[in-house]
């Protein structure tokens, strides 16, 4: 039968190695739990589904122990040894033959029972099976981009999957299956609604919406949180602004909160999205963001709620660095606000690029909880056509080495609460789902949403162990398969990154859609909404110069960062264009000159999506075809948008470089 990608990670196929299958099985004879909350009992569900179908029969949920062996068994229990596990932890090990999932909470047995499953998905032994694992991160988010009409802001997956007009009467099994996918992999926290926020979503009209969802989400640990409107108190309420100040809008914002907690008791709380492209927000009012999320903050505290404030605010200055915005903003406000406010930073300064430093505030807010925002959706990775692993991009960054408080402060350990000891912590990864019947759109993105929850939970895995987990879940267990997939995974973001904007080139995609390129892009509404503002080609060389001669961004990074990145004959080349202005003639570190090395890397990414073609061409046996077709199409139109950025970007460029392309390569023919 053909597969449509429905299923994601969670298949349960029946196991066809008859030997493990019946090892496995001996161990898996019955699921039995004394703890009645809904959440374990999702748990058992969710085992009962999974083990009957990897195993071929029905596994029974036992009423009644009464010391039978050979099964598992859920406890959820505070004691010794789970008071040494971090909320939601929970451990796997066989006990007087029986194999025990335990966990101080429910959802730490739903995790746990989701992670024996994967033992099982993936063929790995459950002999003296013996695991223990804590979430590294309190909130695991996805904060969806969705609009009350339907529509998804940056979404390539079809449209919204809240059908906001059926809510609250119809319940789609869609619903469900989300909060299953999520809670497989930890994510606990999901904002409904896009941050350009309708201030709709305040109303008893969609509350009783909202409260429907929330209902559904319950029982797999999930929270509902919402994107707010700043100026929802005028909009809504006919106050005669929103001075976070004044009294009456205070009271307003008391008010709805009380309303939402009625309605639904573990609201998580509030996203705000303020003072930004246009967004209404405090300073609207000569007011501060700590003014305006403390207001929030206050609103919510009292149910125990919290207050997630981004930082992705610019202003449009032609002769500024967008790239220190944030940063001057926010810095300042470091101590004053609430604690129950957490400020969500981008993965760096400017906007999700195939590739950017690390934002200069990780390190820089030791007072304040910062949570990290990562984008699924490939807004500037090409959509839904192009095959994007986005583990390494997360990795790069969480891995990146702050120096806030010594060597090994990274970003990471920044965002678990480890260097600067917080116990509120979050990750948010805007989502990459719709209503397309594989939920990503390109089927390979749904590595970008299981990848995001893995590294919520636990961001020292590797890349590539991640990789091979999803492999073996979604696509095949054929050992050189999964080797070639994994692979050509892992290679997929430099690829992509060389025929879109090599050496630390940023922001040269096409306006509004941000698809394709349009580096000669020289006027838009904001100047820093251009092409031109960011590569700063001229015939001199190529490039930001962000060291203390030019903008100086490089000054709110600790020492050692400068160091790293200050000089342009030793900075990463992947990081040389973010920093530097560097002459077309200048011999790089490679032995070429940036011009060549430049134009080389175009050609060469053009020929590795060939590469990806061939690689993907060798799994074809291994894989369901229907899958298998639609993957291979993506590529071929992955193939002709790179030829079309390195085209455009090469002749673009050419323009001040005045130089030939580079052997063996060819100038592309104009017809
Ligand atoms: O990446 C940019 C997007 C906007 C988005 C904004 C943001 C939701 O182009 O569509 O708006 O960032 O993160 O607020």
């Amino acid at each position: 039968h053909a597969d449509d990608g429905y299923r994601l990670w969670l298949k349960f196929d029946l196991i066809t190695n008859i030997q493990q299958r019946n090892s496995y099985t001996q161990k898996c004879q019955f699921i039995y739990s004394d703890n009645q909350e809904a959440i374990t009992k999702t748990a058992q569900k969710e085992l009962q589904a999974g083990l009957s179908g990897l195993l071929g029969k029905k596994i029974l949920i036992l009423t009644n122990l009464a010391g039978k062996k050979g099964g598992i068994i859920l406890q959820v229990i505070q004691n010794e040894q789970t008071n040494q596990l971090a909320e939601d932890g929970f451990s796997i090990r066989e006990e007087n033959q029986n194999i025990v999932i335990r966990s101080r909470t429910a959802s730490g047995v739903l995790y746990g029972s989701f992670a024996f499953l994967r033992q099982l998905q993936s063929g790995s032994s459950i002999a003296q099976i013996n695991i223990t694992d804590s979430p590294k991160i309190k909130y695991r988010m996805l904060n969806h981009w969705d609009n009350p009409l339907g529509t998804i802001e940056r979404g390539y997956a079809g449209s919204s999957l809240w059908k906001w007009y059926e809510l609250p009467e119809v319940i789609d099994q869609r619903y469900i299956d989300y909060a299953r996918a999520n809670a497989s992999i930890g994510i606990n926290a999901v904002v409904l609604n896009n941050v350009n926020a309708s201030a709709r979503f305040l109303t008893k009209e969609y509350i009783v919406k909202v409260k429907a969802l929330a209902d559904v989400f319950r029982p797999y640990g999930i929270k509902v949180f919402l994107s707010l409107n700043f100026a929802a108190p005028k909009l809504l309420g006919g106050a005669k602004n929103s001075d976070p100040m004044a009294p009456e809008v205070r009271n307003w914002w008391k008010n709805v909160t009380k309303e939402i907690y009625a309605a639904i008791p573990d609201f998580g709380g509030y996203l705000v999205k303020a003072n930004s492209e246009g967004e209404p927000g405090p300073q609207d009012f000569g007011r501060t963001h700590a003014d305006g999320a403390n207001m929030l903050a206050q609103a919510v505290a009292p149910y125990k709620g919290i207050v997630i404030w981004r930082a992705f605010v610019y202003a449009a200055d032609p002769k500024g660095d967008r790239f220190k915005e944030a940063y001057k903003d926010f810095k300042p406000l470091d101590g004053t606000f609430a604690s129950n406010v957490l400020v969500q930073v981008k993965n760096g300064p400017i906007d999700f690029q195939s590739r950017e430093p690390f934002h200069p505030l990780f390190g820089a807010m030791p007072k304040t909880p910062l949570a990290m925002e990562f984008q699924l959706t490939q807004e500037y990775l090409g959509f839904s056509t192009n095959l994007v692993y986005e583990a390494p991009l997360f990795k790069e960054c969480l891995d990146s080495d702050t120096y806030s408080n010594g060597k090994g402060s990274t970003v990471a350990k920044i965002v678990d609460g480890s260097v600067d000891n917080h116990s509120l912590t979050a990750i948010a990864g805007v989502a990459n789902t719709g209503s397309d019947r594989n939920w990503t759109g390109h089927l390979m993105s749904q590595a970008n949403w299981y990848a995001f929850g893995r590294l919520a939970w636990n961001h020292s895995l590797s890349s590539e162990q991640i990789a091979s987990e999803w492999i073996k879940m979604s696509l095949t267990q054929e050992p050189k398969a999964v080797a070639t997939i994994q692979d050509l995974m892992m290679k997929s973001r430099e690829i992509y990154v060389d025929f879109t904007t090599p050496l630390g080139l940023h922001h040269v995609m096409g306006q509004n859609i941000h698809f394709g390129p349009e580096p000669w892009l020289e006027r838009s509404a904001r100047p820093d909404w251009t092409a031109i503002y960011y590569h700063r080609a001229d015939s001199v060389g190529l490039g930001f110069d962000r060291t203390s001669k030019g903008s100086n961004a490089l000054g709110l990074y600790a020492k050692e960062v400068q160091t790293q990145w200050g000089n342009p004959d030793t900075c990463p080349l992947p990081y040389l264009l973010w920093f530097h202005h560097v002459s077309w003639n200048q011999k790089l570190s490679s032995g070429k000159t940036l011009w060549n090395e430049f134009s080389s890397r175009y050609y060469e990414g053009v020929q590795s999506v060939e590469w990806m073609q061939k690689q993907w061409n060798y799994v074809q046996s291994s894989i369901d075809p229907q899958i298998f077709a639609d993957v291979t199409g993506r590529l071929a139109a992955q193939h002709r948008e790179a030829l079309n950025w390195r085209d455009a970007c090469v002749l673009y460029f050419q323009q001040y470089s005045k130089q030939a392309i580079p052997a063996p390569y060819q100038a592309p023919s104009r017809t």
